[in-house]
Formats: structure tokens, sequence, C-alpha cells
């Protein structure tokens, strides 16, 4: 049975097409820097917002009108798996990624939920022989049952830590199954709500624990995927301990996993902690952690994660001016980790809002590789700080320089006058004036 049966394989017919269901400046063929943007930009869909969101907020029920709807149970989830495949075909994208409970429902026992994995993963593998796409990566999603109320791996109850690693054993174990080419950890409840009933130490500590036992059991089963941990400051919890890239590298460098993980960095969570999308690509590159891309956008008039599609072209083009940078994102790729807005409800949605986000990473890619090839900022930056090329600047860049030494030299210079302009704005009109003319090349 066909789900998406009026819409046919998205080709790419250029920006004057007004074809919906079209993309204008995707174009998977096309090369960027030697390789096609289907191989540079590795798009992901995500099961969850895409097969078995409904649009549910917290004052409204699901709206979604999904020609699954009239299934339930495991006959809903097998459902799922064709439309999905219908769906990453049709859209043409190399990958996908789940959580366990996106593919099969919970059973009663954590046996019997294993037991509907296995009966989906089995479905699923079969798709993929005749698919082209591949699983960038899957995880547990630790976080929805009750059972997981005070956390998972932090949790104040150690039932709940060995429940919680039984279900990352298992998705391991499916990833390898799978061939999954990363592995994601979002701390769904991995934070706290108050102090004054938290132990905050134990917390860190179990939590180090558990992501080395991860590492461990990886290594015990042959599976080579990326680990990935993707940070987020707040939502569920108040303070989630993954908050950001610099706190997350602190903490994998407390416990000695800085080797064994990278960072999946979603640009919602991002502008959540305060930073912009770039910031938190640039803190991760060059830290060299630049993993994998959660690519949404957020809302700046609301305080929360709304998990818009990707479409602010000002922010595609300087997050793919850190990717280009970084050579690429590896195993990683830019997986959509968006929804569709409530009242978008109808099945063609989800193609227009997948084509909305390609289209608009691929601009980015284009601008921003316009940007790289013409020096803009490089040049910039690099005369910005050629004061550290030469004299003392070479002394403290060389580790020659010593307090003593450069009180020597700040006697000698007298006072420092600024000499320079940031020309900030001048930059900003610059970016703007390549994101009007780099498409027309
Ligand atoms: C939640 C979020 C998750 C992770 C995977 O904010 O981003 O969907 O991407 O668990
Ligand atoms: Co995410």
């Amino acid at each position: 049975m066909a789900y998406f049966e009026n819409v046919n394989k998205i080709q790419y017919e250029g920006a004057k097409s007004n074809n919906p269901f079209a993309f204008k400046f995707y174009n998977p063929e096309e090369k960027i820097n030697g390789k096609t943007m289907e191989e540079f930009l590795r798009f992901g869909v995500a099961y969850w917002h895409t097969f078995t969101a409904g649009g549910t907020d917290p004052f409204g029920s699901a709206t979604a009108i999904r020609n699954w709807d009239k299934y339930t149970g495991m006959d809903l989830a097998k459902a799922r798996v064709e439309a999905a495949f219908e769906f990453f075909g049709k859209l043409g994208v190399p990958y996908f990624c789940f959580h366990d409970v996106d593919i099969a429902p919970e059973g009663d026992t954590l046996a019997e939920s294993n037991k509907n994995q296995d009966t989906i993963v089995a479905m699923i593998k079969d798709y993929m022989k005749d698919s082209e796409v591949k699983l960038l990566w899957n995880t547990a999603n630790n976080f929805t049952n009750p059972r997981f109320v005070h956390g998972a791996a932090s949790s104040n109850n150690a039932d709940v830590f060995a429940y919680a690693a039984a279900k990352v054993k298992k998705q391991l174990e499916i990833g390898k199954e799978l061939g999954g080419e990363n592995f994601v950890f979002w701390g769904g409840r991995e934070g706290y709500e108050s102090l004054l009933n938290t132990d905050l130490k134990l917390e860190q500590d179990n939590l180090g624990r558990f992501f080395q036992l991860a590492v461990d059991y990886a290594k015990e089963i042959g599976f080579d995927a990326q680990f990935l941990i993707e940070p987020k400051p707040k939502e569920p919890t108040t303070h989630q301990y993954d908050f950001d890239v610099a706190t997350t590298i602190g903490f994998l460098r407390t416990y000695g996993l800085e080797n064994d993980f990278k960072l999946n960095i979603e640009a919602n969570h991002a502008t959540l902690a305060g930073h912009t999308f770039e910031h938190e690509l640039r803190w991760a590159r060059i830290n060299g952690m630049l993993g994998s891309v959660d690519a949404n956008q957020g809302d700046p008039l609301l305080g929360w994660d709304t998990d818009e599609f990707p479409t602010d072209l000002y922010s595609t083009t300087l997050a793919m001016y850190e990717i280009i940078k970084n050579g690429g994102l590896g195993t990683g790729g830019l997986n959509f980790d968006a929804k569709i807005r409530r009242g978008s409800f109808e099945q063609d949605d989800l193609f227009h809002a997948h084509i909305a986000g390609m289209d608009a990473f691929a601009i980015g890619t284009k601008v921003a590789n316009k940007l790289i090839e013409d020096k803009v900022f490089d040049s910039f930056v690099e005369e910005r700080y050629a004061s550290y090329t030469t004299g003392i600047g070479k002394d403290i860049v060389d580790g020659k320089a010593t307090f003593t030494s450069l009180e020597d030299h700040a006697l000698k210079i007298g006072e420092v006058t600024p000499n320079k302009s940031g020309r900030v704005e001048s930059i900003k009109a610059t970016i703007n004036k390549y994101l009007v003319t780099s498409l027309a090349e």
C-alpha cells in the first residue's frame, strides 16, 4: 500500500520552479568542494517527528491526519515502517534516525518491549536491503515513561539506572544490527529541579559511570559507531547536565571520556542556552568534537524548544561555514530533529517542510563555500590578529614570554590606544551581499 500516493520522487528543478514538491536549491548531484551535496550534507529524517508525532502541544491534542492512523499497536508500528521507507525514497534522503519507542510500542515488561523491538528491527532491516537509506543514529528514549521521572542514569533509584542501561544495551545491539554510523545520548531527564533534594556529585559520577559502561559494551560487541552527546540547557529539567558544548566537553574530560564521544549539536538547544547555533558549532569544532547536527530552528519570541524546520538562511549559512571549515561531519549528518507546526496537519506538509529545510541548507552551503573561497572572514581575522605573528605577540604564542618580559614591553610602549575597528557592520553587509549574489553564479 502507498501512504503518499499523490507524491512522486522529489526532483531538483532549480530556483525558477514553483512546484512545492521540488527542490529549488538542493541538487544532490551538484558538487561542492569535490563532494556531491548528498555526500556532504548527509540529510536525515527524524522518525519521531515525522511518523509518530501527532501535533500535540500542552494545550491541545493531536491534529495530524495520517494514512496510518487507522492502525494500532504493532500493526501501527509496521505501517509506520512502510510509510517511512516510502517517504525516505520519495524525498531522496540518505539517512534516518530513531529512538527505541518511536519504532515499536513498549510492552508490559522489558522483555516484551525487546521482543517488539526485534520484530520491527527485522522489518526495518529487510526494507533497508531494498533501499539506499542508512541509519545515521539510534538512541534510547529514557525520559518519556514515568519510571524516568527522576532521571535515568542520574536517577536517585539504582533500579532505574539498571533499566536505563538495559535499554541502551538493546539499542547498541540494534545499532550494530542495522549498521548505525553513530549513537546518540540526549540526557532527556538527566538534570535536576532542586538542589534541596539532589546529590549532585553522585548524579554526575553515575552519569560518568553510565557512559563508560556504554563505551565498554559497544567495544564488547564490536559496535564501532561514533558516540554522540546532545547538549541542551533546560527542558524538561530546570538544569540539564549537558547544558551546552562547553559544559559537556568539561564533563567528558572530567570522566576521561573525551576520546570516546563527540557532540550532536542542535540549533534550538543552542539558542535555549543563550548561544547562537554557530557558536556551539565553532566551540565543538575548535575542540575536535563536532560530530553531527540536529538541524532545526527555534522561535526567538518563545522560550522553549519549538523544533521548527530550518528556513533562516543567515543561520544555515553561518552553520555551514563551521561545517565546511570542519571538513564536513565525518560519520555525522544533518538530521531534521524538526516538526511541522500544529496547523500544518496534512501529510503533504511533511514533504514541504523537509524540502524547505534541505533547500535552506543547500543555500547555506553555497553561500558559506563562497565566503570561504573568497576568504572573506579569514583575511579580516588574520589581519585583526596580526600582532601575534611578530615581536612580543610571537613570543606569547611561542611560549617565550614571561610576566617580566611582558612588563618590560608594556613599560616601553607607553599607553595603548585602540587602533583598529572591528568592522562588524561592514562584515554583516558583506554577508548580505553574498547571500544575494552567490546563488546567481
Ligand atoms: C529533545 C531532542 C531529542 C534528541 C534525541 O529536545 O532534541 O529529540 O534529539 O533524543
Ligand atoms: Co535533538
